[in-house]
């Protein structure tokens, strides 16, 4: 008999699977927390490249206040691991986004990001409150941001985590963003869908989108593991979808 492959969660990278945690529980507080159904052959994908097995893992919900919650955990070849989450908020809620995304390789992390990202400007006043009780740790290998990084706002941590010290302080990081959100969603309340700001967040999303799709490497990743035509359309119908219109 064949060896039993090892579970996806014992091969992991240790701040993938820690955040990949930290994120599943921050969803089960969330208000009438539902499945987000998308086609099967979208959520879970196998392949194979230069002989190793490439496996991307989805999960979709959503919730009042957020039309999808998106955790992805991928492992694409060469060693590459990557946690990629967006919470994209229902835009007639004033919410921002939710951002994370962890690009691992052999050698290590090199590529750690969280935001709350505003899509109307500036971050609502109480995410902002929230967020000023949050110490952003002193990170040593703080990174520059691409030129489509303008969709993120002023408190974004986009480091290279050194050691496994910061790789903890970067999931507590995490965990006190989710946080902020989570108490900011429990209480939102919905404006109209014809109301000037409702517009603006909608418009704000669009951009959001459109500004992650500039991001060659994602793409790049995924055209070597699979192919170009199907690295589009993941592109454009899972990881960056626009809202629906309003
Ligand atoms: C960078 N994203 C990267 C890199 C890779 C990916 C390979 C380069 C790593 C590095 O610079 O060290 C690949 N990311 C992926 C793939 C997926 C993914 C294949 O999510 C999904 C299947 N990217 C996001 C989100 C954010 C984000 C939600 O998807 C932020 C909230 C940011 N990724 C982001 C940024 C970079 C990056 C800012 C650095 C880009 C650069 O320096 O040019």
């Amino acid at each position: 008999m064949q060896p039993q492959s090892k579970d996806l969660s014992q091969e992991l990278h240790p701040l993938v699977f820690a955040l990949a945690a930290s994120i599943r529980s921050a969803w089960q507080s969330l208000p009438d927390l539902g499945p987000l159904i998308v086609a099967d052959n979208l959520r879970v994908i196998h392949g194979q490249l230069n002989g190793e097995t490439l496996f991307i893992g989805n999960e979709l919900h959503q919730c009042r206040g957020l039309r999808k919650l998106h955790l992805e955990v991928a492992r694409l070849g060469n060693g590459l691991q990557i946690l990629h989450c967006v919470w994209f908020p229902d835009p007639h809620y004033d919410l921002p986004i939710f951002g994370a995304d962890i690009v691992a390789g052999p050698a290590g992390i090199s590529a750690a990001i969280v935001d709350l990202s505003p899509t109307s400007g500036q971050l609502p006043d109480d995410v902002v409150n929230g967020l000023e009780s949050v110490t952003m740790p002193s990170f040593r290998q703080v990174r520059d941001l691409p030129g489509w990084g303008t969709i993120f706002s002023n408190k974004v941590c986009f480091i290279r985590p050194d050691g496994e010290d910061e790789e903890a302080l970067f999931n507590l990081l995490v965990r006190d963003y989710l946080k902020v959100l989570s108490d900011c969603v429990r209480v939102a309340v919905p404006e109209s869908r014809t109301s000037v700001s409702t517009i603006s967040r909608y418009k704000g999303q669009l951009n959001y989108c459109l500004q992650q799709k500039r991001n060659d490497k994602t793409r790049r990743v995924l055209e070597k593991a699979f192919d170009s035509d199907w690295a589009d359309r993941y592109i454009e119908l899972l990881l960056f979808d626009n809202p629906p219109p309003l």
